[in-house]
């Protein structure tokens, strides 16, 4: 897990923009970007690991906590602006939990998707994390 600060460049009347570049600020190529929002306050989402993809999250509006957890140490991060961003390697179990009404998550992955990548089971997971 590494936190990332992102480029900011503000305009007082016209915002601000926040911009990162695959292989220069972050450490992958950049092959997915999605997102999320028009969550509630409360919403519970991930609860699974990647076996190989990486990902890059920040929030440009809202707040979102990250759960971090490698099998051994929990770790807690809140997105709370829009130049932090999260880099989660692989093999690392996280949940994301909604602070604020419509907070919007945005994710680079550094594949396409495959559900053949997630573990969701925990118990599983812990299993994986010992013999890997
Ligand atoms: C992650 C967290 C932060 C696709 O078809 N393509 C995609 O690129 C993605 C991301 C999802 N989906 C499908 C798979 C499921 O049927 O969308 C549905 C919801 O996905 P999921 O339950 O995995 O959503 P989250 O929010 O729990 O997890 C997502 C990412 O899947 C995951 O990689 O780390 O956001």
């Amino acid at each position: 897990m590494k936190i990332i600060k992102l480029k900011y460049l503000d305009h007082q009347d016209t915002g601000s923009l926040v911009f990162f570049e695959s292989l220069k600020d972050i450490p992958f190529e950049i092959k997915r970007i999605y997102s999320i929002q028009g969550a509630k306050k409360g919403t519970h989402r991930g609860k699974h690991a990647h076996k190989n993809l990486k990902q890059f999250l920040f929030c440009p509006y809202g707040k979102i906590q990250v759960l971090l957890d490698d099998g051994y140490k929990k770790t807690e991060i809140i997105l709370d602006h829009p130049q932090k961003g999260l880099l989660i390697e692989t093999m690392i179990w996280r949940e994301l939990v909604w602070l604020e009404d419509h907070s919007v998550l945005c994710v680079a992955a550094s594949d396409y998707y495959d559900a053949e990548d997630y573990i969701r089971d925990y118990e599983e997971f812990k299993q994986t994390r010992k013999i890997r």
